[in-house]
């Protein structure tokens, strides 16, 4: 266990509406929402104004209308975002050689290298002039977590979001997690929930204090050990400098064997589910799916297909996933499953367009996603007109126009398109309405740094 407050967790705030307010200045201070993408239309992110409406990651883009109506709507820029991240990353990256980046806007420093004895002043003084210096370049303001492991450095980061800073002692570990909820350690879901709230555990303290055996008895062994370890403030997972991600992957461990083909198939689903979610979060997706199976004596396989083109298609990983598991003879029993998609290439704007499409396969294996409270179909958040010659506008896009430069598509239909001419170092700037098919506009590169 560290004993000195080594390791920092930075997480930027409303990242993507953070950078749409950056480069559109007539958004700053305003409700804006980023969404619309996936064949569910569901929020990405929501910016500080809009959260005070209750919207939401995740919420239905319809539901999100309701609540906000006078917010802006986006698509998402991912190019921009993922600029931005690098211009971040790279400035973490000049503090120490140890920096894990988990996200396209977390990471985690291990200041070890550099400053191996540094106490809680010296590194709230280091974290203070960090987050000045990430706004100083980037434009967006994050927030830090401080403290003697991964876990508590993470959660040291959304105590004081956004734009705050926590430093947690050493020490002061399990008692800064005690009046917690459980499900704020990694790795507790909603069944993992449900399974110690039956043994009367609702907080971490109430968890750190129930036995070793009696959290492995629920839980089993790795996992149960494991939660409780970090119940206590104990956690030692080092810091990991990765490449970037070249694939995304789920897997599961099962508290005892499965044999059913149709609780295995229901797994594949969920975990599909999971890797689609960080897909777009990612704004990727990916030509290979591999299934990972582990059986009950421990040996494991893995097994990939590839397909004709690249999806972020929850339906169609699973599709892949299921036809890789009938191949494999399960009779024995399966001890973990795991998918994960590889080949990773960016969204296009096909897949934006794509995601307009009302996918019935997708509509019938999760209704409760599809639909939202007022039953509006799927995709129907964000109309989007295409022009007979086949072009279109999306919400947030960056054009240029011949004469008046570079500006953004606020909105488009009726065969018009409505334009914001400005840019991150302008003011405000004008609005400006032109037939869609306006030769003199072209979609444009989003504004760099
Ligand atoms: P987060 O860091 O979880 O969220 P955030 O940065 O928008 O807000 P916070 O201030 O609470 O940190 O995720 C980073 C980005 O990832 C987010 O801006 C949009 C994207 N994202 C999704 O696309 N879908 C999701 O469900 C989530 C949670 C995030
Ligand atoms: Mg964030």
């Amino acid at each position: 266990m560290r004993t000195r407050p080594v390791i920092l967790h930075l997480d930027l705030d409303a990242f993507f509406c953070a950078v749409e307010q950056l480069h559109k200045p007539s958004l700053r201070g305003k409700p804006v929402i980023v969404g619309g993408i996936g064949r569910r239309g569901v929020v990405a992110t929501a910016s500080y104004e809009a959260r005070v409406f209750g919207v939401g990651s995740a919420m239905p883009v319809a539901q999100a209308r309701r609540l906000c109506p006078n917010a802006a709507y986006l698509w998402p820029r991912f190019a921009a975002y993922r600029a931005a991240s690098e211009v971040v990353m790279g400035l973490l990256r000049e503090q120490t050689p140890l920096v894990e980046q988990v996200s396209v806007d977390e990471a985690y420093l291990d200041l070890t290298p550099v400053h191996p004895d540094i106490d809680v002043a010296g590194v709230t003084e280091l974290a203070e002039r960090l987050r000045a210096a990430v706004h100083e370049l980037s434009g967006l303001t994050a927030s830090m977590g401080v403290g003697t492991s991964k876990l508590i450095a993470k959660i040291g980061s959304e105590l004081h979001k956004p734009d705050g800073l926590t430093v947690i002692a050493p020490g002061d570990e399990a008692n800064t997690l005690a009046p917690m909820p459980i499900r704020r350690l990694p790795g507790v879901g909603p069944a993992t929930q449900t399974r110690l709230r039956r043994r009367g555990i609702s907080t971490i303290g109430d968890l750190a204090r129930t036995s070793t055996a009696d959290v492995i008895e629920a839980l089993g062994q790795a996992h149960g050990s494991a939660l409780h370890q970090y119940a206590q403030g104990i956690d030692h997972r080092a810091v990991v400098p990765e490449r970037d991600a070249k694939s995304v992957s789920a897997e599961e461990t099962f508290p005892t064997d499965l044999t059913a083909r149709r609780e295995l198939t229901e797994h594949l689903r969920r975990l599909a589910g999971r890797v689609t979610a960080r897909l777009d979060k990612e704004g990727v997706s990916g030509r290979t799916v591999t299934l990972k199976l582990r059986r009950y004596d421990f040996s494991t396989l893995t097994r990939s297909t590839t397909l004709d083109q690249p999806t972020a298609a929850a339906s169609t990983i699973v599709a892949a996933a299921v036809q890789l598991l009938a191949a494999i003879d399960t009779s024995d029993g399966v001890r973990l499953l795991g998918v994960g998609v590889s080949g990773l290439t960016d969204y296009t704007q096909q897949d934006l367009l794509a995601a307009l499409e009302p996918d019935p396969a997708q509509a019938e294996e999760t209704p409760d996603d599809d639909t939202s409270d007022d039953g509006s179909a799927p995709g129907a958040a964000t109309p989007v007109e295409v022009a007979a010659s086949g072009r279109s506008w999306v919400p947030g896009q960056d054009i240029t126009h011949a004469e008046r430069g570079p500006g953004w598509v606020q909105g488009s239909g009726l065969g018009r398109v409505t334009v914001r001419f400005e840019g991150p170092h302008t003011a405000p700037g004008p609005i400006r309405t032109f037939s869609i098919d306006d030769p003199a506009l072209a979609p444009a590169a989003p504004p760099t740094w």
